[in-house]
């Protein structure tokens, strides 16, 4: 069903060639993890649904892939938090940007930024660094789902704080965030916003000690031996201490 909705949105023009070959990349790594959010991810969600209540200018940051596998979770999570859905994609055209706002609108989105009062992010050269001032630009902290590796790093620079989904533990933009979900983007956004409407009556103290508490590094590390553990079992070898 999920990979029907890859190939459907590539069909409506929203996802390019490149986005099916990511997508059959997340299937292979999502195979790995046994098609399920692992208590790690669990925890990564937690302190990135604090971080987001936190935020006074939350963004968040859609492209092709994200907006065909999780159109309405997208909108979900933008009205739970009062947040700006901006598309921002890496094979950008107007054409393109275009159709996802109007998708998303269609699936009712009040307001998509992306192509209107776009300024230039400093130290990027892919067509990512076109960002709305009104979002990404001005944003404290972007959730970006799935994406390829130099903008988190460059965002993070610009001192934003970044929450990237991302089923790769070891990939540059998972290394590089602030807060890493290790999970599928159509389980972690529904994810994070039941953990928004959990968190959304807690006082700020709360909230940054929750935030405050995670380590992104660790759980990376955790995440990879997860997955060693778990290959290491179905191999039929011992388990490692
Ligand atoms: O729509 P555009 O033009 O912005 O392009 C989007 C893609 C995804 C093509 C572009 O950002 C890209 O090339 O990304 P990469 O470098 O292929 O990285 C995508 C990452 O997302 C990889 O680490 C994949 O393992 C991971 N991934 C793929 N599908 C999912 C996923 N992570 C979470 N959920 C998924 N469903």
């Amino acid at each position: 069903m999920i990979r029907k909705r890859i190939v459907e949105g590539f069909e409506r023009g929203l996802v390019v060639p490149q986005g099916l070959l990511a997508h059959g990349r997340g299937e292979a790594l999502d195979y790995i993890l046994g098609e399920e959010t692992t208590p790690q991810a669990y925890e990564a969600t937690r302190a990135a649904a604090a971080l987001l209540l936190l935020s006074k200018r939350p963004v968040i940051s859609v492209n092709g892939n994200t907006a065909a596998l999780a159109p309405q979770d997208i909108i979900r999570l933008s009205k739970l938090l009062n947040a700006k859905i901006e598309v921002n994609l890496f094979y950008r055209s107007q054409e393109r940007v275009k159709r996802i706002k109007e998708y998303l609108s269609s699936m009712g989105a009040s307001q998509v930024l992306g192509d209107d009062d776009v300024a230039e992010l400093p130290g990027l050269s892919s067509p990512r660094r076109f960002a709305s001032r009104e979002g990404i630009y001005s944003a404290d902290t972007v959730l970006v789902p799935l994406e390829d590796g130099d903008r988190a790093e460059k965002l993070v620079a610009l001192g934003k704080k970044i929450i990237a989904i991302d089923l790769n533990p070891l990939s540059r933009t998972a290394q590089t965030a602030t807060v890493t979900i290790v999970d599928n983007v159509v389980r972690a956004i529904p994810n994070l916003c039941v953990a928004v409407e959990n968190l959304g009556d807690k006082p700020p103290i709360e909230l940054e000690k929750i935030y405050g508490d995670f380590d992104n590094q660790a759980n990376l590390k955790a995440m990879i031996e997860l997955i060693l553990r778990r290959l290491t079992r179905l191999a039929g070898l011992e388990v490692l201490k």
